[in-house]
């Protein structure tokens, strides 16, 4: 494995989008206590879940500590493969590598820096360097080369691309004062044009409400295909989210791509707002004496942080009514995959969803 300095654009490579085919997955086994109540034991059956539900069209790769490895290697079935490897907690899409190939099919990582998300200023644990070692240890794995942009904050729920040209993300997060305060707006736009192969990025204001991750857009926006994404939505003018979806919205209606096309923007309704409970806040032990929720917070919660894997669409349920509706309007975006629905509950009370704890593997040659 070579670690490069120069940047993926420049070399002719891009990263595809999501829905394009998958050569695997990578995980993350949940072990934390103060991320995953009761010793992490109701998240580890959703992990399992969402493992099982991807590995059925994809190989599932899920990393695990020393401790964690008997009870991965048990709860999880046969074809899913376990590795030990450090880590500070299992947010795959951030700490794993985003993988970007070329025309011939040659995959490479990008290694970016990670500082869980917004370091000393306003990010949710420390330390984070075990996290931030793990993307060049998975291009070791997988023997391909990795681009060193280590100097450079981002995590991989922090955009999308349509693999086209396009990248979207959300200006609360990348804009963050703990992540890369010494750059400006047009700075990280250029740095994402070099490092993602895209020529025009779409900035949508925000995100969900209450998301700890200052507002990633991976649980706000999601491209369904070039040209049509999906954002998330309510019709409760009263919740502080219809503000922030309808300004996401403004902003889709008057963009164009990176091909010119404008955004067809499908609405994608939300479930009532979910509150963390008394009972599973006793469940989670203090993150440096502070609580790291309290019984009636907010959570993040939103359809649109689901996995595109080759043959289905891993989607969270959320035992609302809701549920059923956004299955059915995935259903009939995606003819071609099964909608999966799993029981995220567990995911969410971490502070991400099914999209938070994945990160795909393009297919390569
Ligand atoms: O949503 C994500 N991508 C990560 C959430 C991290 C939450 C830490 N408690």
């Amino acid at each position: 494995m070579k670690i490069l300095h120069s940047t993926p654009t420049k070399d002719g490579y891009f990263m595809p989008a999501e829905y394009e085919h998958h050569t695997g997955c990578f995980m993350i086994w949940p072990e934390r206590a103060d991320s995953w109540q009761y010793g992490a034991v109701y998240a580890r059956k959703a992990f399992a879940d969402v493992a099982h539900a991807i590995a059925k069209s994809e190989k599932v790769t899920v990393f695990t500590s020393f401790e964690g490895y008997d009870t991965a290697r048990k709860m999880l079935k046969d074809h899913i493969r376990v590795v030990e490897m450090s880590s500070d907690d299992s947010w795959a899409r951030d700490v794993m590598p985003t993988f970007v190939k070329n025309s011939d099919g040659t995959i490479r990582g990008i290694d970016w820096g990670f500082n869980a998300w917004g370091g000393l200023y306003d990010g949710l644990y420390f330390p984070w360097d075990r996290d931030n070692r793990m993307a060049r240890k998975v291009c070791d794995l997988l023997e391909v080369d990795v681009y060193d942009k280590r100097s450079f904050v981002m995590e991989g729920g922090a955009f999308h691309v349509d693999g086209q040209g396009t990248a979207i993300v959300t200006e609360a997060c990348l804009l963050s004062k703990g992540r890369n305060p010494h750059m400006t707006k047009q700075d990280i736009e250029m740095e994402l044009k070099q490092t993602l192969g895209v020529t025009h990025v779409i900035w949508l204001p925000c995100g969900i409400y209450e998301d700890e991750t200052n507002e990633h857009v991976d649980n706000i926006c999601t491209y369904a295909e070039p040209g049509h994404v999906i954002l998330a939505w309510t019709d409760d003018r009263e919740d502080p989210q219809y503000e922030m979806s309808r300004r996401c919205l403004e902003v889709l209606e008057h963009e164009t791509d990176a091909r010119g096309r404008s955004i067809r923007v499908t609405k994608l309704p939300m479930p009532a707002p979910v509150y963390v409970t008394e009972d599973e806040c006793s469940g989670l032990i203090d993150f440096d004496g502070e609580p790291t929720r309290k019984a009636g917070d907010r959570l993040a919660a939103s359809y649109v942080n689901f996995y595109i894997s080759n043959g289905a669409i891993v989607m969270p349920r959320f035992n609302d009514e809701n549920d059923d509706k956004a299955a059915d309007i995935l259903r009939n975006i995606f003819k071609n995959r099964e909608i999966i629905q799993i029981d995220a509950r567990n995911i969410l009370i971490g502070g991400g969803n099914i999209h938070c704890i994945t990160q795909q593997i393009p297919g390569g040659r």
